[in-house]
């Protein structure tokens, strides 16, 4: 049989035998590349090192230093974990075990649910078993051949039976396990150098809670113990911040079943954090040229017929409502709202641009699955605006919002961002309006924008709103995961819809356009940020709690009173604790509630009108006059000084 022509990435071509395969080729490249191989590319697939190639092929060999390859690395470990399991606990049924952004998990039915020691067990095996070099084998069966072998086994039996073709591929490791399975895989356990088994979750099988509910390991693998431990050190410092239990340490906020998932009450500290920012954004704007207006939650449907949202944004809304004959529905968006604002008397070109704002309340339906705390929510007050202007004024109107956005940006201490030019996906015509010379005007005007202020941003197709392009500000969590906060919209489509428009110079009738922007993002999103992001120790000036009052005993909670009274007067939020307690307890606590200053109170700071400071940061500052106390904290909340 003749040669076959196999391409090398440095576009090099060898002639070879039909049936070599990839390690072959890596081996006659370097015996140092063929042990540092874990996985093929093919034609620009991923294959197993041993999968014969029988065609003229492109080819590359994926090492640790390919991020492509650790998908097929973590699978592989996702294998090892479940042939691990098999070992220790034989009456194991098999769910699924794909990789996933953060490592790995498979699923499991066994009626005696897994412990925390278990998992410790279950990794020691899987280190066993990695140490015996086994390799993950690539076997074919027949479909009525496996049915028949598996008949135990139900979930491997219905995704054979829903998902194999006459023959199917499956994956053996070691003598206890083998499963439906595409690979790639790795050539054999020795290439997995560090892995951790991380929890455990129930899981529904194939995700619908009609079905039986099954055991998930999630696991996490990479290809260092240095990588491994850098991520586990992450994922600790997530753990330290993670705005969901510093909401709970610190009475921030609470999630209620009764009241239902992703409504969070806020509580009094929380609402102070809120009421805080609210106020902060106000009077930026107003400061700014906007005009505020309220706006009722809710609406009838017809008028998210009118705007499109019905049509393209009617899997995120709550389901309508009736009412005697009319069909309301909660908002999940102001701009309609606005949009009648705008269209509430006759306008000119005198008047543009016109800013409408509103720290506007809306719901969408996010599936139960995605909530999390403040950060994803069904109920949501956003720090909204929509301006409506001329196409001439987009620019200056586009870059008086950036200038809103990073000063606050500098005021709240936020200073890692990306910029996003959230683009539509083309083919995609049930979400996004169907007008392409209307999306390209936008993208054109928005890049234009964002040029002319000298922004580097990345394109993202596919993450538009329906009615037209935006720039978004993303913000990552501890762990790299990133979301919108800002966002600044180009819309020519819903002044379409309600036929806006304003007389102009010329006297006759022009469309205005509309930008949509929120520059905190929700409070709820923005609050989770804040909280996570100072790891619930609150610059002064947003901190509910700024001072913390402490007697060291009950002789002095009167003069406890009268600085209480002082802050009160300056404007300082302060708890006083008055109770009958070690004051060294007192300290404890209000440093676990993160206050920014305590004020030790003894008879030496009666006697001479003075107050003993501690900084929940640098501890003792001695004692000073209360005067200087109120103006140094003063200062440093009007400057909204990041740390004091
Ligand atoms: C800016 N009509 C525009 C508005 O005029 C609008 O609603 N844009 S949006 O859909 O992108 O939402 C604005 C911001 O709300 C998002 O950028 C995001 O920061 C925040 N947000 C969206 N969904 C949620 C949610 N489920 N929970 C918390 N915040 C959210
Ligand atoms: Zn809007």
């Amino acid at each position: 049989m003749s040669n076959i022509e196999i391409t090398l990435p440095d576009g090099s071509k060898q002639p070879v035998p039909p049936g070599i395969r990839p390690i072959d080729i890596a081996q006659s490249i370097s015996p140092r590349l063929a042990d540092a191989a874990l996985v093929a590319k093919v034609d620009g697939e991923l294959v197993d090192l041993n999968r014969p190639i029988e065609k003229d092929a492109t080819l590359q060999i994926l090492t640790n230093k390919d991020p492509e390859a650790l998908p097929v690395y973590r699978h592989s470990t996702a294998h090892l974990l479940a042939a691990a399991v098999l070992e220790l606990y034989p009456e194991t049924k098999l769910g699924i075990g794909p990789p996933i952004e953060s490592g790995f998990y498979y699923d499991f039915d066994r009626a005696t649910p897994f412990t925390p020691e278990d998992l410790e067990k279950i990794e020691k095996k899987m280190w066993e078993i990695q140490a015996r070099h086994l390799p993950y084998e690539r076997v074919y069966t027949r479909k009525d051949e496996g049915l028949r072998k598996y008949g135990d086994a139900w979930m491997k039996c219905e995704l054979i039976t829903e998902r194999a073709g006459e023959v199917f591929s499956e994956y053996t490791l070691g003598p206890h396990f083998i499963d439906f399975c595409r690979g790639p895989h790795l050539p054999n356990t020795s290439k997995i150098k560090a892995f951790k088994l991380l929890s455990i979750a129930g899981a529904y099988w194939k995700g619908d809670e009609h079905n039986k509910q099954l055991q998930r390991i999630y696991g996490t693998a990479f290809f260092t113990p240095k990588e491994l431990q850098d991520y586990l050190n992450r994922l600790e410092e997530a753990k330290r911040r993670d705005h969901r239990r510093l909401g709970k340490e610190l009475e921030l906020f609470t999630v209620n079943e009764t009241v239902g998932a992703g409504l969070p009450l806020w509580l009094p500290k929380g609402a102070t954090i809120r009421r805080l920012l609210e106020e902060y954004i106000l009077e930026k704007e107003r400061a700014s040229g906007y005009q505020h207006v309220y706006t009722p939650d809710l609406a009838k449907v017809d008028l998210y017929k009118r705007s499109g949202h019905w049509e393209h944004y009617h899997d995120s809304m709550f389901p309508p409502m009736d009412l005697e004959t009319e069909q309301m529905v909660l908002r999940p968006m102001n701009c309609p709202h606005h949009i009648l604002v705008y269209e509430s008397k006759q306008r000119s070109y005198r008047d543009l641009p016109v800013r409408i704002a509103e720290l506007g309340t809306m719901y969408r339906y996010e599936r139960s699955g995605a909530l999390s705390g403040l950060s994803r929510v069904r109920c949501m007050t956003l720090n909204d605006a929509h301006i409506f202007c001329t196409p001439e004024q987009i620019k200056e109107e586009f870059s008086g919002v950036m200038k809103l956005v990073e000063q606050s940006y500098r005021d709240l201490g936020i200073t890692q961002y990306r910029y996003r030019l959230s683009l539509r996906d083309k083919a995609d015509k049930v979400k996004y309006v169907d007008n392409d010379a209307m999306w390209e005007l936008g993208e054109r005007v928005l890049r234009e924008a964002l040029d002319a202020l000298g922004l580097a941003y990345v394109p993202a197709p596919g993450e538009a709103a329906f009615y037209g392009p935006k720039l978004d500000i993303q913000l990552a969590d501890v762990m790299g995961h990133e979301e919108t906060y800002s966002t600044i919209q180009v819309d020519f489509h819903l002044p379409n819809q309600f036929a806006l428009n304003y007389v102009g110079a010329d006297g006759k009738e022009h469309r205005p356009v509309m930008i949509h922007r929120g520059v905190l993002s929700t409070m709820e999103r923005m609050t989770s940020y804040l909280i996570e992001l100072y790891a619930g120790a609150f610059p002064l000036w947003l901190a509910p709690v700024q001072v913390a009052v402490l007697p060291i005993t009950d002789r002095q909670v009167e003069y406890a009173h009268v600085v209480q009274k002082a802050l009160d007067a300056a404007g300082i939020r302060s708890e006083l604790d008055a109770r009958n307690e070690k004051v060294n307890l007192k300290i404890r606590e209000a440093q676990l509630q993160k206050v920014p200053f305590m004020l030790v109170l003894g008879d030496r700071e009666q006697q001479n009108g003075q107050v003993a400071v501690r900084n929940r940061k640098h501890g003792d500052q001695g004692a000073k006059s209360l005067e200087a106390f109120l103006a140094e904290c003063r200062a440093l909340i009007d400057s909204k000084a990041v740390s004091e």
